[in-house]
C-alpha cells in the first residue's frame, strides 16, 4: 500500500471511530452510551443533509462558460419562501426537543435507585480516597504509595454516598461512563452495578491541587463469595496493629512529596484494565499512611 493510501486509510479509520465510546462496564453506563449513539446519529443526519445540499449546490449551480450574466444569482427572500422558513425553524426545534427528552430518560436510568446491593461511603481527600463499608465496619484508605481499591460484588447495585473532606474532587471511572463531583459538606448519592468481573481504574477528575495526579483509585468487581471473603480479610486486618479501622483511617493532610503509587498499584489502576490486582495491594491499601 502506498504512503498516500495508508494516510487516507488512517484518516478514514480515525474519523469513523472518533465518535466511539468504550463499552460501558456498568448497567447505568449503557444509558450514557445509548444516549451518545442517538446524538451521534442525529448529528450525522444533519451533517449529511447540510454537506449534501452544499455539494449539490456547488456542482449543479456552478458558473458555466456559457453563462454571461452579471454574476448575482437569484435571491430567495424569506418573505417569499414561507414554507422554507417554517421548515428550517421547526426542524431544529423538534430535533433539540427530541434530544432533550431522550436526555431526561437517560438521566432517569442513570439516577435510578435500586433495591438490595451494598453501601459504600466514598470520601475524597487531598490526595487519595477512603472507601467505608458501614454495614461491615470496613474502611480502605489509599495512601501515597498504594491507591485505594473498592471491592464490590459483580451484578449487584452499589449505593455510593460521595463527599469530600477538603476541596472539590470528582469521582471518575472512565469505563463507567460516569463522573460525579465530591463537594465538601454536600454529600451526593448514586448507584452503579458492574456487569463484568474485573478491575477498573479511576481517578479524580477535578483539579484539586499540586498532587491531584495522585488521586487514582480502582474498583474491583468480584463474585459474591470473593467479596465476602475480602470483607472478612479486611475486618481481620483492621483489628491488627498498624492497619486501618475507621478510627485510624484519616489521612495525613498535606502529606509530603514522594510520588504516589507503586508500579503494581498503578498498573492495576489503568483505565479499562481487566487484570485483577494481587491480594497484597488490597491489604496494604488498608494500612495507615
Ligand atoms: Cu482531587
Amino acid at each position: 500500500m502506498s504512503a498516500a493510501r495508508k494516510t487516507v486509510a488512517l484518516v478514514a479509520i480515525t474519523l469513523a471511530t472518533a465518535g466511539c465510546l468504550p463499552a460501558s462496564a456498568t448497567t447505568e453506563g449503557h444509558a450514557v452510551s445509548d444516549l451518545w449513539t442517538i446524538f451521534l446519529i442525529a448529528a450525522a443526519i444533519v451533517g449529511g443533509l447540510v454537506w449534501g445540499l452544499i455539494t449539490l449546490s456547488i456542482i449543479r449551480y456552478r458558473r458555466r462558460k456559457s453563462d454571461t450574466s452579471s454574476g448575482e444569482a437569484a435571491q430567495t427572500v424569506a418573505s417569499h419562501a414561507l414554507p422554507l422558513e417554517i421548515a428550517w425553524t421547526t426542524g431544529p426545534i423538534l430535533i433539540v426537543l427530541f434530544l432533550f427528552v431522550m436526555t431526561l430518560f437517560a438521566l432517569q436510568r442513570i439516577d435510578a435507585r435500586e433495591a438490595g446491593g451494598i453501601n459504600v461511603q466514598v470520601d475524597a481527600f487531598r490526595w487519595q480516597w477512603r472507601f467505608t463499608y458501614p454495614d461491615a465496619g470496613v474502611t480502605v484508605t489509599g495512601t501515597r504509595d498504594v491507591i485505594a481499591e473498592m471491592v464490590v460484588p459483580v451484578g449487584e447495585p452499589v449505593h455510593i454516598t460521595l463527599t469530600s473532606d477538603d476541596v472539590d474532587h470528582s469521582f471518575y471511572v472512565p469505563v463507567f461512563l460516569f463522573k460525579r463531583d465530591a463537594i465538601p459538606g454536600h454529600p451526593t448519592q448514586f448507584d452503579f452495578t458492574v456487569d463484568q468481573p474485573g478491575s477498573y481504574g479511576g481517578q479524580c477528575a477535578e483539579f484539586c491541587g499540586v498532587y491531584h495526579d495522585r488521586m487514582l483509585l480502582t474498583v474491583r468487581a468480584v463474585t459474591r463469595p470473593e467479596y465476602e471473603a475480602w470483607l472478612t480479610s479486611q475486618a481481620g486486618a483492621a483489628g491488627s496493629p498498624g492497619a486501618s479501622g475507621p478510627a485510624s483511617a484519616s489521612p495525613a493532610p498535606g502529606a509530603t512529596a514522594t510520588p504516589v503509587g507503586s508500579a503494581s498499584a498503578r498498573a492495576s489502576g489503568v483505565p479499562g484494565s481487566s487484570a485483577a490486582p494481587s491480594g497484597s495491594a488490597t491489604t496494604s491499601g488498608a494500612t495507615t499512611p
